[in-house]
């Protein structure tokens, strides 16, 4: 059940953040308070209001909800309602009826709260108030006002706008209570003849009872249909499912991306209580040596980066968008991106399992730094281990998502002076031991969370090599020919292909350039090329692309960006964009985009065996 999203919510900014003590938490926001207007949810505050472009502080959204009787308790029901908010960048105060119902901090992954006693309290009518906030703190995921101010405004090393607001929908869902409350389907094997083995873990809101329960899965595609089912014991609360599927079974892959409905329903004393449905993918994912493997065969990335970003809704869900990213993408011939640099919308993931497109999911984690104190440190790393759980839970059963980024370009002291932010002298390197047992901490969680998937990080150039390790696959992202040896591609390439051999020979394993490019404004040409041209842009992706011809082990390009985005005001980004995209930020493509389909199309369709 949606509430009022998408829709019109009443909307304030509170800069000396009175709202509580005006009562705003329980009465909503007054049509008649100073700077009260209608907010478009899903969207960001700050491209629907030129006054609030910049301003990051306390905002109120409310909004009156009215329950149908059957939803309520009273009707005899002991329901659960949860009140389930997809995004608030970056935290939020939620109050029902005047009462606090939670506080969530982190922004682009959901939660919920149940709200069933604040509602069957308030009866069927009851006002929904969410304080939403976007402050920037050292002690946050991605952190912000650092001591040393960034040589951007608002004061964030990030290179993307820190937008604010409720992102995503807001949804009141309704569930038997001691129902199903998770599952986690892997496929674990696709054997010679291919046939496969997949498992689904059930597990139930409550413990069964003395006459215990039973779980019966059905996973279909077209006219195939296999059943299994298992006894949930008396007080367990967990039931393991497991399919060998004959050959012929239809695999998960980007050229043929096979969809299984897979349908779950628990039967207490032959009953049915509750049940949930999901479309999943057959298809395993693991690196071998310095290859990966879809489906045991060789898989090597093209794509993007890209953002969530699109003029009029900022970061906020955007479904055209989402629909005309993936179409452009391949459009290009592309077959994977990664969602930089935090987790996407759960529609963007929709489309990618539906047209096939490979996604690399990525925590919020990027710019980690280990030179403040250690309370600092401590508060991101329990940030991003809330994020890491939220993100894994959340994405475990896509098909798409075939690797988890724990973090994009941790900073390293060169790395830091580049954003004008003043670090430790050369000889104190205590922030490498610092952040090897950060990235310690979190890929040991992430393993213990899903085994089924590799991980990785984003690392910069002088990421520490003790920080890389952690990952099974290395994703680097390069800018030589830009940021350095700018002007001069070939020596740029040159130097970058030198420098990866060496780091290839000491890690030997699975490379990915996950970024690379160069800032095209669009309409600028130059002959010869040079640098903001679309010619340098174009010019610098094939000599990039160049780069695997002898590096088997270089299993994957993607292109930063797919599109210009919206950045911090800085004296690099032009007009307040970041012109790396091969598409503009209304999505025209530029000379590189060209480029790419020139030479990924031919690949895609002889993948898909349409040539
Ligand atoms: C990389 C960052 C990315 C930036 C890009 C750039 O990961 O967020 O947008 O550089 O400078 O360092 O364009």
């Amino acid at each position: 059940m949606r509430v009022a999203s998408p829709g019109l919510w009443d909307f304030c900014p509170d800069p000396e953040d009175g709202g509580v003590a005006r009562g705003w938490h329980a009465s909503g926001v007054p049509q008649g308070a100073p700077g009260a207007r209608v907010a478009a949810v899903p969207g960001s505050w700050n491209e629907q209001f030129s006054d609030l472009r910049d301003y990051l502080g306390p905002c109120w959204y409310s909004t009156r909800v009215t329950l149908p009787l059957w939803a309520t308790r009273s009707s005899g029901n002991q329901h659960r309602l949860l009140l389930r908010i997809g995004s608030a960048c970056y935290a939020a105060h939620v109050y029902v009826s005047g009462t606090l119902a939670c506080i969530h901090e982190g922004g682009h992954l959901p939660f919920q709260v149940d709200v069933g006693d604040l509602c069957e309290a308030a009866g069927c009518s009851f006002i929904v108030a969410i304080r939403v906030e976007g402050v920037l703190s050292p002690e946050r995921v991605p952190p912000g006002n650092l001591a040393q101010r960034a040589q951007q405004y608002p004061n964030i090393s990030l290179d993307f706008f820190p937008f604010c607001g409720l992102h995503r929908d807001v949804c009141l869902s309704i569930l038997p209570a001691g129902g199903i409350e998770d599952v986690t389907f892997t496929t674990t094997e696709i054997a010679g003849d291919g046939s496969a083995t997949a498992t689904a873990v059930v597990v139930l809101g409550a413990p069964a009872d003395a006459h215990g329960a039973v779980v019966v899965a059905a996973l279909r595609h077209g006219a195939g249909e296999h059943v299994e089912d298992a006894v949930v014991a008396p007080d367990q609360q967990r039931a393991l499912l497991t399919w060998q599927l004959p050959p012929g079974t239809p695999l998960w892959s980007p050229e043929s991306p096979a969809l299984h409905d897979l349908h779950v329903e628990l039967r207490v004393g032959g009953v049915a209580v509750d049940s949930y449905a999901l479309c999943v993918g057959v298809r395993t994912f693991r690196v071998a040596g310095s290859q990966l493997l879809l489906n045991d065969r060789p898989f090597k990335l093209r794509g993007f980066g890209k953002h969530e970003d699109a003029p009029l809704s900022g970061r906020g869900l955007n479904l055209p968008a989402a629909v005309k990213d993936a179409e452009l993408m391949r459009w290009t011939g592309a077959n994977s991106y990664r969602t930089a640099h935090y987790p996407h919308a759960e529609e963007s993931l929709d489309i990618a399992d539906r047209m096939g497109l490979a996604v690399i999911g990525e925590t919020p984690a990027c710019y980690m730094c280990f030179h403040d104190s250690q309370n600092a440190i401590d508060a991101r790393q329990a940030a991003l281990c809330d994020a890491v759980q939220g993100l894994i839970s959340r994405d475990k059963n896509r098909a798409c998502v075939i690797m988890w980024s724990l973090a994009n370009e941790p900073e390293c002291n060169a790395h830091m002076k580049t954003h004008g932010i003043s670090v430790p002298p050369p000889e104190d390197e205590s922030w490498k031991a610092k952040g090897q047992q950060f990235f310690e901490h979190v890929f040991t969680l992430a393993r213990s969370l899903d085994l089924s998937r590799p991980l990785t990080l984003a690392a910069h150039p002088d990421s520490d090599i003790s920080w890389i390790r952690h990952s099974d696959v290395v994703c680097t992202n390069r800018y030589n020919g830009w940021y350095s040896q700018p002007g001069c591609i070939g020596e740029g390439v040159a130097r970058l292909g030198a420098k990866l051999d060496q780091e290839y020979a000491a890690l030997q394993r699975p490379f990915i350039l996950t970024e690379f490019g160069a800032d095209a404004v669009c309409g600028v040409h130059a002959e010869p090329p040079e640098m903001w041209s679309e010619e340098y842009q174009r010019d610098m992706l094939a000599a990039y692309l160049d780069l695997g011809a002898d590096r088997p082990w270089l299993v994957g390009f993607h292109v930063w960006n797919l599109t210009d985005f919206k950045t911090p005001q800085a004296v690099r980004r032009p007009g307040g964009i970041n012109h790396k995209g091969v598409f503009t930020r209304d999505r025209r493509p530029k000379l590189g985009a060209h480029y790419l389909r020139r030479r990924w199309l031919p690949e895609l369709q002889a993948e898909s065996g349409h040539i």
